[in-house]
């Protein structure tokens, strides 16, 4: 039999009493079509009842105050999700194509808002609707083997696309169904948190909704249950199942958004649910990082225990390896610099004489004036474990050896700690070569 078949429209006039009208809230299967191929049969009392029970949730269902009416749109094709779930305004511009208009209130009217007009469709003069055929590159019809279905609230729609007209609150969606009007079920995801922490199971729940046209008057039958074995692909690979309850546990463990939808074969999947995985604290989602605290301990330094205080070195075995150990600092070591002054003992003419170890030279200088101030700080580099070897054996004279470590957070260590403890913190040394 041809598809064609089902817009039979004196059946739809009988069934729907005429369009436009007010019956236009009717309970229609709509698979109008399918239900007019089976016999054609509306129950006006229950059509009347439903309408009246739509006024009640129209009053419901709009707060004082609260934004624009709207209503989200969503296409799933067979391989993927087409459009995944839209929010558009209730309202809009009115939809003309090839001379035939759709109110702007109508679902083929959100379905062009939806995707900028991304639909191709057959005008069915007699039933005065659309029969879409295309959704953004998607092709299904009545004479392939699926066509595209059309879903308000997760139950098919009462009428054809064009004449459904839509209200705040609304689901609607497009998916593909068998053409021999197979019951299809449509797939929901539910007890996703909009946040959630990694590693910290959560338990959602998949259900089905079918609707049935049964003989003998084919009244739509609409029935939800949990989904088993229904499938929600995880970041990394992973899939977990749904038991006989239309539960699973989900387990996330990467931070940052992730979303979850549900699927299984023969069903339209879900629309994506949006979750984001982050222990509050790690700058994901929204949550503040905690600034590390601050670094302003001065990094201590340590000289090596074989430059014991008041080391006293023969002549000719004086150290030539100055070493040492910085104490790890939380914002780690940025320079370690060393400064050795010299004081040569007054040998005939009775004057001091005071050097300083010169880096670049590789030699000792002559200082402007006694004491550490006259030496030269250079950087031995930025080792935790340091160590600088001299040209030569220090000879004769009374040395000072002081250590400055500057650490990441630029904190210098004050100076002029000495111990005769090789273990202690200290970072200056005095001893002599005699
Ligand atoms: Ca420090």
């Amino acid at each position: 039999m041809p598809r064609g078949g089902h817009w039979d429209a004196t059946a739809f006039r009988e069934g729907a009493g005429g369009r436009p009208g007010s019956q236009e809230t009717c309970l229609r299967p709509a698979n109008a079509y399918a239900l007019v191929e089976r016999g054609g049969f509306m129950a006006r009392s229950l059509s009347r009842l439903l309408a009246g029970g739509l006024l009640l949730l129209l009053a419901l269902a709009a707060p004082a105050g609260a934004q624009a009416p709207s209503l989200t749109v969503r296409v799933e094709g067979d391989a993927d999700t087409l459009l995944a779930q839209t929010t558009v305004p209730v309202t809009g511009d009115p939809v003309v194509r090839g001379g035939n208009a759709c109110d702007g209130d109508s679902a083929l009217a959100a379905l062009d808002r939806a995707t900028a007009g991304a639909w191709a469709g057959t005008w069915n003069a007699g039933f005065g609707d659309w029969e879409l055929t295309e959704i953004r590159g998607e092709v299904h019809s009545f004479s392939a083997p699926s066509y595209w279905s059309f879903f308000r609230n997760e139950r098919p729609a009462d009428l054809g696309v064009c004449g459904q007209k839509v209200q705040s609150g609304d689901r609607l969606l497009l998916a593909p169904a068998p053409s021999d009007f197979s019951a299809v079920g449509v797939l929901s995801l539910e007890g996703v948190p909009g946040r959630a922490r990694p590693n910290m199971p959560f338990t959602v729940t998949v259900t089905r909704t079918t609707t049935t046209f049964d003989p003998p008057d084919y009244t739509a039958t609409t029935v939800s249950a949990p989904a088993a074995g229904a499938a929600i692909s995880l970041p990394g690979g992973t899939t977990v199942t749904t038991g006989a309850d239309g539960k699973a546990q989900v387990t996330l463990t990467a931070g940052g958004p992730v979303a979850l939808r549900a699927s299984r074969t023969g069903d339209v999947r879900s629309a994506t649910v949006a979750t984001c995985v982050s222990d509050g604290a790690d700058g994901l989602c929204g949550s503040v990082r905690p600034a590390p605290p601050v670094d302003r301990e001065a990094p201590v330094g340590r000289i090596s225990a074989s430059l014991a205080e008041k080391r006293v070195f023969r002549r000719g075995r004086g150290p030539r390896r100055l070493a040492g150990a910085v104490a790890a600092d939380p914002s780690g070591i940025r320079d370690v610099r060393l400064r050795l002054t010299r004081r040569v003992p007054p040998v005939k003419s009775g004057k001091r004489r005071c050097t300083h170890y010169h880096e670049v030279r590789e030699r000792w200088v002559r200082s402007g004036t006694c004491g550490v101030e006259g030496g030269r700080w250079f950087s031995v580099g930025d080792r935790a474990s340091w160590s600088y070897l001299l040209p030569g054996r220090l000879g004769p004279g009374r040395y000072v050896l002081d250590v400055r470590v500057v650490d990441g957070a630029g904190n210098v260590t004050a100076i002029g700690r000495r111990s005769s403890d090789g273990g202690a913190p200290r970072d200056r040394v005095i001893f002599y070569v005699r």
